[in-house]
This record gives structure tokens, C-alpha cells and sequence, in this order.
């Protein structure tokens, strides 16, 4: 419903059945065009600045429509509706209802069709929510997934013929964008997204990583728009193209962006755009365009590329996992799976997940990392505890310390549905089995969320002893999985191991269906290699020539300890002897100058900077508190605190480290800093003049901000603490209220400095008596002159030296 008399022109929404199945033929036999910028164009047609451009959808039809008519008489026949920021969050301001607003867009779209009797097809078009989902941000997963429902509902029931999910640089949000789409309408998804010129997602993510979630969770074409012109994106369509199985879909802009007298400009001329675009077509099914671009951009477009012939769109056969920061690829090169964190024997990790101590299983998860682990396997199975609960809180913490991919590992279909619902990436699951009951809870789970899976050769008569009857139960699990629309490649079959000591043949039966499932199925394997040795003394010498031979039979992966020298230094052997490490240097790098294997460094003796950096804030707060009993707390902050953020804030500078571990370094930073906040305080009662504190406009860093108060504070001055992003009125505003003196600014970004000028101006003008001293790391002594700022402080005592200062007391 209209909660704003002035949306309440409502529009005749006619409410027509969408095409999809029309489309997705579409999408097979001819080349599609997609339309340009909409938002732009709206801007031409009245939109004010600032105004979401949806509302135009009630407001200002016609224009809408026009737009639309526009892009069809230019030759596209994918119209994406006016709805990139239909979702509730962006729409409740205004006032305005996303159903109202998604179901005339549609009818917007579909009109236009009609009235240019044209053969085309209407994308409900889903951006994102613009804000980042929980940890890293405060939109938890489940609300962005409703977010996106609410459009989708109401796109789909006017009529729209599939979804178009765009312009998406986090990978966790795409995944909600598109659970959202299978679980509220039937219509092919498509998705595009927002890279940089090195591949990289803003949230780390890399193309393989993209490719495996999107087409685990069975999108229909996929690829990228928006932030480059045509000319940027063909190294990225190179590397998509190596990996999907699917249709790619390229909308660039025209051109990449520059800004100019706060306006953003696009250079790209038609025909150049046209004949930019010329070189990616032979590779790409779908073609349009995004900011800057025209109908005069889309129609020379067409023009070049109409008769370009279509790509062969090719499956490929490599499986691939994933995480925000990554993919590991199942092919010729054995994967390490780390198989530590499993309760199964492991007395102290029992009693870490019993009392919540997520730091133990933390370290685990890096220490194999570091070890030279692939993927993790994460196994809560703990009796007593929430398994449904634990599997996926284990696996969102891991996921918020490492970039590696996580195989879900429980006999458990509903704790395995709630980790695999809310991991962000593709995961490999472990596992189904041939019996019956476990084909069908989770191949299901597999077909919705995507994922690789581990496959058990046994069923209700239990494990077969021949190698036979295992190649016959993976034989059916293969089929069932098929016979759902999981493609084989997806499947890792584990013929099992059992332990030697128990049954003479164990070993040789392994090995011996390992190769038959290989030669005679092709599907890729796995096992957990170490239970051959159970029961014997030496194990590790016996679970490592069985890795050799199992090796040597083509296994795909292995479920090990990689803080095993033995293990490890068996398949640094195994990939030299198998050509697999060129020039040995894997081999020589581990081996180099000492006959013995390298300890790899773990997680034991951390020093605070460390465990800052690892994002381990536990450890952070114990190490700090340790620090500050036995020395100076200000003295650890500048000597641990601040080096580990400078490391980790270049690290993310270089795009090595991306930003949910500088989230959670700094989360670590935070914790740190509170334990050692009590060796900072003198305890006495502060009562002293009043200081208004806080952190410019459009700048969340806080850090600096907080040791800086709590400074002051030990000097027994009056901190009124506004917090951070906190606007120019805000701080003038408070500084009148409480008649301050001085008034303290933190900036830490280019960014965010020109809110600081503007804010000292503002005091300028409207107190004048009021003093202003500036800090941060992005300033510097002549920026503070220049912008007119009373002093600088460098640092958190600096800024104390000033306030004395002004108040008298130096
Ligand atoms: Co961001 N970040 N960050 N970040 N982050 C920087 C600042 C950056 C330099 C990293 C980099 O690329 N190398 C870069 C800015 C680049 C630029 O200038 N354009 C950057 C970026 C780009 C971003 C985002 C845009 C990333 C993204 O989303 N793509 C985003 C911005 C969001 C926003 O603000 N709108 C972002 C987000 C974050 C986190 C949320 C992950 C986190 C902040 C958490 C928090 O503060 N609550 C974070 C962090 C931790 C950093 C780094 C790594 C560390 C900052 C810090 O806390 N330092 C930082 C890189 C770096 O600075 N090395 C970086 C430790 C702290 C004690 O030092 O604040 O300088 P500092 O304070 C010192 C002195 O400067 C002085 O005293 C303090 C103690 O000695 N001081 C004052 C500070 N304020 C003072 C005020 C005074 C007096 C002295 O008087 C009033």
C-alpha cells in the first residue's frame, strides 16, 4: 500500500504471465540484447538528483516507458525493469511500497513491448541492497534474503520473464539475491557482476569462485556489468570463459568512469563502444549496456554484432569450491582436505565446542591453513550439542578468519541444510551414502544450494567388501544424482578405507576400486586416508604409503592431517613423480636445504601483533591484558595495535587480504584495546572541561577515535563522545548545546577529509571561539593548516599536549 499521498497515482498494472520457458529457449538458439542505463536516462527525462529513480515508476510513468521504447527502437529485446533499488530497505524512506513499485515496473516494461509490437522479454531486475550483510556489515543474511523476495514476488506476479540479479561485488549477497529468486518465482536467473581490473569482487572474491557459487545454486547465464567499458572486460570474459558451463552475459558501461566537477562522465562514443564490444561478442551470448550507455550506444551495438555467430557454450568438467575469497579446483592435482576439526577422538576439541570457545576451533582451522590445507573439513558432531545450530555457527566463524573453502561435514540433513543455506560460497558436503533415506534428504540440499559431494559406497546392506560392489553403489548414487540434475562432476565418490589391521585385504580392496571407479565411471575421488592405519603402531608411516599408493591409483583428494610431515612430504614427493610440480619446485621448496620438512609456523605462540592480524580476538584480549600487567598499555597499542592495522591495512591496500579479514582484524584490534582499556584509565573521576569527540562524516574508523578518548578521559577531561559518520550539523550542533571549547575531528580516509574542512568551517563560522584539533592517519600537519584546523595531533597523546594546551594546563 502507498504510505505517501504523493506516490498514490497508482499505475494500471497489467498482471500477465511471464515467458520463461520462451526465454530460456531464447537464451539457447539466438544472440539477446539487453537494453542500457536506465538511471541516467531518467536524468535526462527530470529526475532529480538524489531521488531514487524506481519512485519514477509511480511518479512519472511515461518517462519510464519511454526509456523502454527508446532501447526497443534501438534493437534490444531485453528490457530490465526499473526496479535496481526496489527492495524495502531503499524504498521505505520514500514512502513508497516495493510490490507497487516492482509490479508497475514490470507493466512499465511489458507495455512497451506490446505497444512497439515487439518479440522481447521483460528481467526483473534486482541490485544491490547497498548495504554489506552480517558479520561484516548489519544486514543479517536472512533479511537481505527477504529483501530481495519482496521484489521478486511482485516482479514475478506481473508478469516478468526471468530475473536479472546485477551489478553485486559480495558474493554472500548474490547467493541471498538468488535464493530469493528460486524460492519466490520459477523464472530462469541471471547474474552479473562488478569486478575490478585484476578480477577481484570487493569482498575478495575472484571469477572461479563466482562461477562455482552461481552455478551451483543453478543460474541460467551469468557474467558482468557495470564499473568498466567493453575494452576492460575482455581479460575477464578470457577467464570466465575457462570456467563456466553456462551462457555469459556482458552489459559494460560506456567506458570506465571518470569524475568531474562532482559529476560522473563516460567517454565512450557509440561506434567506439560498438566496436569494443565487437571483440568480446564471438564469446558472449547476451550483450547491453550500464551507466553512460545510450540508445545510440545499443543500437551501434546491434548493428556490429547481429550477425557475429553465436558462442558454443561448453561444460566443463572440473569441479570447483568456493569461498568468499576463492574457488579450489577438483582436477589432475590432488586437493588437501584438512581433517582436524573433528570431535571423532579429540578430547580437547570436544571440550572447546561445549564451552563455546570458537578461538580453539579458530586456530585449528589456521594452523592447517598454514600447514597446507586446501579446504577444511568441519565436523561439530558432539553429543549433547545443538548440531543444527553449532555446524553452522563453526562454519561462519571459520569463514570469517580464513579465505579457504569448508567441506560441511554431518550425518545430519538439517544441520547440514542450515550451514550450507548460510555459507557464503559453495561448499563441498559430506556426504550421502547409497542408502536410500540419505539419497533423498541430501541430493535435494545439493540441487538448491549447490555444492560438491562427497559420495559413501554403501547402502542398507552396509559397506560392500569387494571393489565391485563398491563401484556398483556409486554407480547408483552417480545415477540418482544425475536423475536430479546433479551433474557428475559434482560428485567426489569415496570407495572408503578401512583399517589394515582389521581385514588383510582392506588396503588392496580400496585401491582396487579407487581405479575402477575411475577408468570405468570417470568421476573424481576421495577418501580419508588415515583410517588404513588405525590400530598399528607408526601410524603415520602407514597412512602416508597408502596416500602414495592412493596416489598413485588417481585419487582426487584426501581427507588428512596436513600437519603430518609424513603425509605432506609423501604428496610433495608424489605430485614431482606425477608431473604435476614443474621443475620440482613444490618439491624443492619444502625440501630445499635441510633433509627435514620445515615446521610450519602455526598458531601456538602468537605474539598480540599476530593474533591481530589472523583476526583471532580472543587471543588478542588475552595477549593484550598479558602485555599491560607486565608493561605500558600505551605502549602495547603503539607497539603491537597499531603496526598490526598498518600490516593488515596494506595488505588490503595490495589485495592480498580482503575486507572481512580487515573486519576482523580490527574486530581483534577491538577487543584488545578493551582489555587493556583499564590499564589505560587513572580511575579518578574525570570532571575536568568538556571536549566534544568524533569522527567526520562518511568515515566509520573508530579505532584511533576510542584511544584518543579514553586518553583524554585519563587526563580528567569531559569527553562528549558523538561517535563515528557523524555529519557537520551533528558536531556543531552538540559543540553549542554543551558550549565546548575545543571540538576534536578523526578522519582516516581522502575520502572522508573534505567533511573535516567542512566541519571546521562550519565551527568557524557559527563558534568561533571554539578551538578544533584534527588527527588521523591520512593527515597530515600542512592539511591540517590548510583546512583551517586549530592544531594536529599525531597521535593519542599529542592530542592530550593539545587539549592542555587550550585549556591551560601545559
Ligand atoms: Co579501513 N581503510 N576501510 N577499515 N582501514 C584504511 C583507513 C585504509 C588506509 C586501508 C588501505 O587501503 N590501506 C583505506 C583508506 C584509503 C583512503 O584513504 N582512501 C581504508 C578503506 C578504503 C576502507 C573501506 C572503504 C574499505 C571498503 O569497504 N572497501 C571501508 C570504509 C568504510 C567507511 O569508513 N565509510 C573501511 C572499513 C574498515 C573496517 C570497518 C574494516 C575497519 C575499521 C573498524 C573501526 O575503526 N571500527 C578498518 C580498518 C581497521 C582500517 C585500517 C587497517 C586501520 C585503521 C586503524 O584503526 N588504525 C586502515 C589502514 C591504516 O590506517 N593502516 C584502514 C589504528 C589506529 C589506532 O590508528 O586511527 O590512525 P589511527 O589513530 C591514531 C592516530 O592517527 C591518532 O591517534 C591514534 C592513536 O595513536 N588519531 C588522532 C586518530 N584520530 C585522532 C583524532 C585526534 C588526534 C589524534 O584528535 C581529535
Amino acid at each position: 500500500m502507498f504510505t505517501n499521498a504523493k506516490y498514490a497515482k497508482r499505475q494500471t498494472v497489467f498482471s500477465e504471465r511471464g515467458n520463461p520457458m520462451e526465454f530460456l529457449s531464447a537464451l539457447q538458439s539466438k544472440r539477446l540484447f539487453f537494453d542500457g542505463a536506465m538511471g541516467t536516462m531518467l536524468q535526462s527525462a527530470g529526475l532529480p538528483q538524489g531521488m531514487l529513480p524506481d519512485l519514477f515508476n509511480l511518479q512519472k510513468p511515461e518517462a519510464v516507458k519511454a526509456v523502454h521504447r527508446a532501447y526497443l527502437d534501438a534493437g534490444c529485446r531485453i528490457l530490465k525493469t526499473n526496479t535496481f533499488g526496489a527492495v524495502p530497505l531503499k524504498l521505505a524512506p520514500f514512502g513508497a511500497a516495493t510490490g507497487d513499485v516492482a509490479a508497475a515496473a514490470v507493466s512499465l516494461a511489458k507495455s512497451a513491448l506490446r505497444e512497439a509490437e515487439c518479440d522481447g522479454f521483460v528481467a526483473l531486475d534486482l541490485g544491490p541492497t547497498g548495504k554489506l550483510l552480517k558479520p561484516y556489515g548489519d544486514l543479517d543474511f536472512e533479511d537481505a534474503v527477504s529483501q530481495f523476495a519482496a521484489v521478486v514476488r511482485a516482479g514475478a506476479e506481473a508478469g516478468a520473464d526471468c530475473v536479472l540479479i546485477e551489478t553485486m561485488s559480495d558474493t554472500y549477497e548474490l547467493k541471498a539475491a538468488v535464493l530469493a529468486a528460486k524460492e519466490n518465482c520459477s523464472l530462469p536467473v541471471l547474474a552479473t557482476l562488478i569486478f575490478d581490473e585484476k578480477g577481484k569482487l570487493l569482498t575478495g572474491g575472484d571469477i572461479p569462485a563466482a562461477v562455482a557459487l552461481l552455478e551451483g545454486l543453478g543460474v541460467s547465464a551469468l557474467g558482468f556489468n557495470c564499473g568498466m567499458g567493453p575494452a576492460q572486460m575482455r581479460p575477464l570474459v578470457e577467464e570466465l570463459l575457462r570456467y563456466t558451463s553456462l551462457p555469459i552475459i556482458v552489459n559494460p558501461n560506456a567506458g570506465l568512469p571518470r569524475y568531474e566537477a562532482g559529476k560522473t562522465v563516460f567517454d565512450i562514443t557509440p561506434d567506439k563502444f560498438a566496436r569494443e564490444i565487437t571483440l568480446l561478442a564471438p564469446s558472449v551470448t547476451l550483450l547491453g549496456g550500464c551507466c553512460g550507455t545510450t540508445p545510440g550506444h545499443l543500437a551501434a551495438m546491434i548493428a556490429a554484432c547481429k550477425d557475429i555467430p553465436l558462442p558454443s557454450v561448453t561444460r566443463k568438467d572440473t569441479l570447483l569450491i568456493s569461498s568468499y575469497g576463492g574457488a579450489v579446483a577438483f582436477g589432475a592435482d590432488p586437493v588437501v582436505i584438512g581433517e582436524r576439526i573433528n570431535p571423532t577422538g579429540k578430547k580437547r576439541l570436544q571440550q572447546a565446542l561445549r564451552e563455546n570457545d570458537m578461538d580453539y576451533v579458530l586456530r585449528e582451522g589456521l594452523d592447517q591453513q598454514t600447514a597446507g590445507a586446501q579446504i577444511l573439513d568441519v565436523n561439530v558432531g558432539v553429543p549433547g550439542l545443538d548440531e543444527t545450530i553449532l555446524l553452522r555457527r563453526t562454519a561462519e566463524a571459520l569463514q570469517s578468519v580464513t579465505p579457504l573453502p569448508l567441506q560441511l561435514d554431518s550425518s545430519n540433513p538439517a544441520a547440514l541444510e542450515a550451514a550450507m543455506r548460510r555459507y557464503n560460497g559453495k561448499p563441498l558436503v559430506n556426504s550421502v551414502s547409497g542408502k536410500w533415506e540419505s539419497l533423498e534428504a541430501i541430493l535435494p540440499l545439493v540441487k538448491k544450494y549447490g555444492g560438491g559431494l562427497v559420495c559413501l559406497t554403501l547402502d542398507e546392506k552396509g559397506i560392500p567388501e569387494t571393489a565391485a560392489g563398491r563401484l556398483s553403489v556409486a554407480r547408483r548414487i552417480i545415477g540418482e544424482a544425475e536423475d536430479r540434475g546433479i551433474d557428475r562432476r559434482e560428485l567426489l565418490i569415496d570407495v572408503l578405507t578401512l583399517p589394515v589391521s582389521a581385514g588383510d585385504r582392506n588396503g588392496a580392496v580400496t585401491l582396487e576400486a579407487l581405479r575402477m571407479v575411475r577408468e570405468q565411471l570417470g568421476v573424481k575421488t576421495v577418501l580419508g586416508v588415515s583410517n588404513v592405519s588405525f590400530g598399528l603402531p607408526k601410524r603415520e608411516q602407514m597412512s602416508a604409503a597408502f596416500f602414495t599408493l592412493a596416489l598413485g591409483a588417481g585419487l582426487s583428494a584426501a581427507i588428512i592431517n596436513p600437519k603430518s610431515q609424513p603425509m605432506m612430504d609423501a604428496l610433495a614427493a608424489c605430485r614431482s613423480l606425477a608431473g604435476l610440480d614443474p621443475r620440482c619446485a613444490g618439491y624443492i621448496k619444502r625440501f630445499g636445504d635441510s633433509p627435514e620438512a620445515p615446521a610450519p609456523s602455526g598458531t601456538s605462540d602468537l605474539t598480540l601483533k599476530e593474533a591481530v592480524c589472523r583476526g583471532l580476538g580472543a587471543e588478542a584480549a588475552r595477549l593484550a591484558g598479558e602485555a599491560a600487567r607486565s608493561g605500558d598499555a600505551m605502549e602495547v597499542i603503539q607497539s603491537s595495535l597499531v603496526p598490526a592495522l598498518d600490516e593488515v591495512g596494506s595488505s588490503f591496500e595490495k589485495g592480498v587480504l580482503f575486507l572481512p579479514q580487515l573486519l576482523m582484524s580490527a574486530e581483534a584490534a577491538k577487543k584488545a584495546f578493551d582489555a587493556l582499556r583499564p590499564y589505560l584509565s587513572s580511575g579518578e573521576e574525570s570532571g575536568g572541561p568538556k571536549i566534544v569527540l568524533a569522527t567526520v562524516k562518511g568515515d566509520i574508523h573508530d579505532i584511533g577515535k576510542n584511544i584518543v578518548k579514553v586518553l583524554l578521559e585519563n587526563y580528567r577531561f569531559t569527553v562528549i563522545d558523538l561517535g563515528r559518520d557523524v555529519a557537520p550539523e551533528a558536531i556543531l550542533e552538540a559543540s553549542l548545546r554543551e558550549d565546548v571549547k575545543l571540538v576534536g575531528l578523526s578522519a582516516l580516509m581522502t575520502t572522508t577529509v573534505p567533511f573535516m574542512e567542512e566541519t571546521v568551517r562550519l565551527l568557524a563560522k557559527e563558534k568561533p571561539d571554539c578551538r578544533v584539533m584534527v588527527g588521523g592517519a591520512v593527515l597530515t600537519r600542512s592539511y591540517a593548516d590548510s583546512i583551517g584546523a586549530h592544531f594536529y595531533a599525531k597521535d593519542a597523546m599529542a592530542a592530550v599536549h593539545c587539549a592542555r594546551q587550550v585549556f591551560g594546563e601545559a
